[in-house]
């Protein structure tokens, strides 16, 4: 075949290839990155939610008449053989002009970004992947057909300088493809595992409690514009972690070890853990770094297995005086070994509000002990339990100048009025919260501007472990400025200290002061 032929038809193929190559290169780079973003973050994803809800119903009923189960696959299977054409074309468009051809992949790339833009569940955040995507795959198409074209150049003639840049321009082919593969194939299993963890979430139906919480009573709920509802729903109840992205575990792989200073060690699936006597509580958890007056406070119903029967299983050994909890992401806690053997309702929590924990809050399962902050004491995502001293371990937060044990300060705090509120003349309903888990609040005192302390309306309690609401209707609002402080009392009869302190070490802690104006406008 003539030389000038044979030429021809490898640069037309070499060309298509490189397009073809790019636009594997930007869908793998945006896959393996759309791990740490919303789901329809990665381009296949959103692009095909985005076909199926444009899909009229008769191609949807052809479609699943004729693949059936395999309808999604079909759907995955026609999209990438629609895009590898596409891009097959770009790449040809590029022996023409580059220009043109960046051009048309940045119209394609702003195509898709629409698409993962109008999912419900995405936001601007979530065109990250797609954005570094779009600059491997341009970066791709320029080394690609730079190869490609001196490969076609008229020195090609020369018969030993065409062999050498046609393997170059296969190497360079071999290696993007390589690298494409890589970065989708461990996009995809990352993917695959966390779906399926979201469906085993879905699937799972927990056990009935062996003991079921005492109902809340109606009147712990203040009724008034602006209070906290009285069991924080799961989806703003707060969240603290150091994980980037939420761990996914699939609870058939799920196992807790428990070990280090005791008799009797074990490894416990969850099917195992599901098995046991499960009991139902109600709980405020509280972190360490809410500041005075803040909202890192929420408070649930937990279902779980008692800590202090699984620590009776294993057999504590003498000397032994912490438990140190490990998270599969490698952040761990340091609880008083006492305090998960004592009569305190100290759980490995699987539910939360009559739910399994919500992903970001642990799933599978987690701890939750009454009367310490999180960061001692509320592991989610736990797969570890040693059983040690505090003199020979530490937990993560307190290698980062935190201290070793993190009881709860008892708090009061102001729910209405907001701070810097503009009031009308007339009555003003003060409301708020406060709490002294495992003590529980016995009253409840505010200051308005420089009046002597009075005693407010303490909402129903529901257990020693939860928080308390309060309210107090004030009928000498004149115009001007105020302010409201607050402070409680535990059963105990201590009051809350007025010392000031920032969360750093354990906890802040002083009477919390909000300001508002009362205007006859
Ligand atoms: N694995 C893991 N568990 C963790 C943390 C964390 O960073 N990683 N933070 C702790 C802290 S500081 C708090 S206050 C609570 C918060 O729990 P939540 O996010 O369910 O409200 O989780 C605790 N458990
Ligand atoms: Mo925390």
């Amino acid at each position: 075949m003539d030389k000038a032929i044979r030429s021809k038809r490898f640069e037309l193929f070499a060309f298509g290839l490189a397009g073809f190559i790019s636009a594997a290169v930007l869908f793998s780079v945006a896959q393996l990155l759309s791990v740490f973003f919303a789901t329809s973050s990665a381009p296949f994803v959103a692009l095909g939610s985005t076909f199926i809800d444009f899909t009229p119903p008769w191609l949807k009923d052809f479609a699943i008449a004729t693949f059936g189960t395999n309808d999604k696959l079909a759907l995955f299977i026609s999209l990438g053989v629609v895009s590898a054409l596409l891009a097959a074309s770009v790449g040809l468009l590029a022996r023409r002009s580059l220009t043109a051809a960046v051009t048309a992949i940045l119209i394609l790339s702003a195509v898709i970004g629409a698409s993962v833009i109008t999912r419900s569940a995405t936001g601007p955040m979530d065109l990250v992947p797609l954005f570094f995507g779009t600059v491997f795959g341009l970066g791709t198409l320029k080394w690609l057909t730079t190869l490609a074209a001196k490969d076609a150049s008229p020195i090609a003639e020369d018969e030993p300088a065409t062999g050498f840049s046609r393997r170059k321009f296969l190497v360079a082919s071999s290696l993007s493809v390589l690298g494409a593969a890589i970065a989708a194939g461990v996009g995809t299993t990352i993917a695959a595992t966390r779906n399926a963890a979201e469906a085993a979430r879905l699937a799972l139906g927990l056990p009935a409690p062996k003991i079921k919480a005492a109902k809340i009573p109606t009147g712990a709920q203040v009724d008034l514009k602006g209070m906290p509802q009285f069991v924080t729903p799961n989806e703003d109840f707060y969240r603290i972690d150091t994980a980037l992205s939420v761990p996914r575990i699939d609870p058939a792989e799920w196992s807790l070890r428990v070990h280090g200073m005791v008799d009797n060690e074990f490894t416990m699936s969850f099917d195992e853990l599901l098995r046991e006597e499960l009991v139902e509580s109600y709980l405020t958890l509280t972190c360490v770094s809410n500041p005075v007056g803040g909202d890192l406070v929420g408070n649930a119903k937990w279902l779980g297995y008692p800590l202090r029967k699984l620590l009776e299983r294993a057999v504590p050994q003498a000397g032994a005086d912490m438990v140190l909890s490990t998270s599969i992401d490698g952040f761990s806690a340091s609880t008083p070994l006492e305090i998960l053997t004592d009569d305190r309702m100290a759980l490995l929590a699987v539910g939360m509000n009559d739910e399994p924990l919500p992903l970001e809050h642990g799933f599978p399962v987690r701890m939750v002990v009454p009367g310490l902050y999180g960061y001692v004491s509320a592991t989610k995502w736990v797969v570890d339990l040693e059983v040690t001293r505090f003199g020979e371990k530490d937990a993560y937060w307190t290698t980062r100048g935190w201290s070793e044990r993190g009881p709860i300060k008892m708090s009061s705090r102001v729910d209405v009025p907001r701070s810097f509120s503009k009031l009308p003349v007339g009555e003003v309903v003060f409301g708020g919260t406060a709490w002294a888990q495992t003590i529980g609040i016995s009253k409840v005192e505010i200051q308005i501007d420089d009046e002597p302390w009075q005693r407010v309306e303490l909402a129903k309690e529901a257990t020693l472990d939860t928080w308390r609401q309060w309210r107090y209707v004030w009928k000498g609002g004149t115009p001007g400025n105020h302010s409201v402080t607050v402070r409680a009392y535990n059963t105990d009869g201590e009051m809350q200290t007025s010392d000031r302190a920032d969360p750093v070490p354990n906890g802040a802690s002083g009477w919390q002061r909000v300001q508002f104006s009362i205007s006859d406008s």
